[in-house]
């Protein structure tokens, strides 16, 4: 073959005419040779790679000095992982946090603890945003945690996708942490109030909790936090539903949000109108009068002066003792919330009770047994049911 013969040859094959010479050949080869560079099949289950990709390579388990260490150090890869055993409903993983916590405890206590709430859409990632890549600009370091309890009923989040935060997820002295999914609200609220220790003393000073405002749960994350702030928007019939659901009540703080372009009036109109309402109520903190404001978490407008605010609100009650006061009261209430949540467990784990509560549920919905008697009569078989073995008799 002539050279202009090969290469046509070579074209035709679609043969490479250089790729396929193996390095090292025998002195007396020519031009051909047995290897042959194959083009990958792409039909299924012939070379195509497996369909689900391989596992990842299992993480190492940590021990409680390395979870306690990475935390120390700062390691935010530590630190959800930590957020991770807190949130997790195994038995083993709850020993483990529970060793965590009482390990670092003494690290923590040391932040500024802020909830936001508000309706959804009301713009509460998009000002915590704002107000978070301002605050790390000045050297602050700001956890974000979301406490969304629709992820126990939809098995999502309404939260989930939007905290995403992405100009602060890039700052470095930024952390956030989606909402944990799954478990009722008390166990949601359990594990955001554990995550807020674990940031803490990773070394956060501003831990800033987000909740949708729906439900129980405005009441939840005001039990765990300092300051408590409503974000509104003009229209929202806040000032009418605020009082009604009593969140105005538990607010420290309110900011009517999106008062930008056309809606700017309208915003201020809503805020004077908030402020009207609130001077009729019983500040939340004592020793605190709760201001009505207007932002734009959009154009940062009024986002420095909200600000302000909270830190003054720190500042009047660090002096005043109710900060230290309220951290005592919620520290033992939430005690007492454990105790109920985990009689509340035993009762209905109790082979007794499980046993009959259909039948007596029946029977009070049909009107047969009221609604007292029937308590007394399953309390009475939990109790017999520990000594009795479960063959309880009232
Ligand atoms: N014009 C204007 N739009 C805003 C402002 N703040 C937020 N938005 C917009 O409002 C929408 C909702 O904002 P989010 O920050 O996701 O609201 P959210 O309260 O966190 O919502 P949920 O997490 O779903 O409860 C987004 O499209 C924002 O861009 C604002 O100050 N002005
Ligand atoms: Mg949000």
């Amino acid at each position: 073959m002539t050279p202009e013969e090969e290469k046509a040859h070579h074209a035709e094959t679609s043969r490479p005419s250089a790729g396929d010479r193996p390095d090292w050949v025998p002195a007396n080869a020519g031009t051909a040779f047995a290897t042959w560079v194959v083009e990958g099949v792409n039909r299924a289950g012939l070379f195509a790679p497996p369909s689900a990709p391989s596992a990842p390579p299992r993480r190492r388990r940590l021990s409680i000095d390395d979870y306690a260490e990475g935390i120390r150090a700062r390691d935010t890869t530590v630190l959800a992982r930590a957020i991770t055993l807190v949130e997790s409903n195994a038995a083993a993983h709850q020993d483990l946090a529970q060793q965590l916590l009482a390990r670092v405890l003494p690290e923590t206590g040391r932040s500024m603890r802020v909830g936001i709430t508000g309706i959804p859409g009301a713009g509460k990632s998009t000002i915590i945003e704002a107000l978070g890549c301002a605050l790390c600009g000045q050297g602050h370091r700001v956890a974000v945690l979301a406490v969304d309890p629709s992820s126990s009923v939809t098995g999502g989040s309404i939260l989930g996708d939007k905290v995403r935060m992405e100009k602060l997820s890039r700052q470095p002295g930024a952390f956030i942490r989606p909402s944990p999914s799954g478990g009722s609200l008390g166990g949601v609220a359990r594990k955001s109030r554990e995550a807020i220790l674990l940031c803490e003393a990773a070394g956060y000073d501003v831990v800033i909790v987000e909740t949708v405002g729906v439900g129980q749960n405005e009441v939840t994350v005001r039990s765990m936090v300092d300051c408590f702030l409503l974000l509104s928007i003009a229209g929202a019939g806040d000032e009418v539903q605020g009082i009604k659901k009593g969140v105005m009540e538990l607010a420290d703080l309110i900011v009517v949000n999106k008062a930008d372009g056309d809606n700017r009036l309208r915003a201020l109109g809503a805020r004077a109108e908030l402020e009207r309402v609130l001077h009729y109520l019983k500040p939340a903190t004592e020793g605190w009068t709760t201001p009505a404001l207007a932002a734009s978490a959009r154009t940062g407008e009024g986002v420095a002066e909200f600000w302000g605010r909270v830190r003054e609100f720190f500042d009047v009650c660090r002096r005043s003792g109710m900060l230290e006061e309220r951290r005592r009261e919620q520290a033992i209430a939430w005690m007492h919330a454990l105790i109920r949540e985990a009689l509340q467990a035993e009762f209905y784990q109790n082979a007794a009770v499980r046993a009959r509560v259909a039948g007596i549920e029946q029977a009070v919905a049909a009107g047969v047994k009221p609604s007292l008697a029937a308590a007394k009569e399953l309390l009475a078989a939990a109790k017999g049911g520990e000594t009795a073995g479960g063959a309880a008799t009232v």
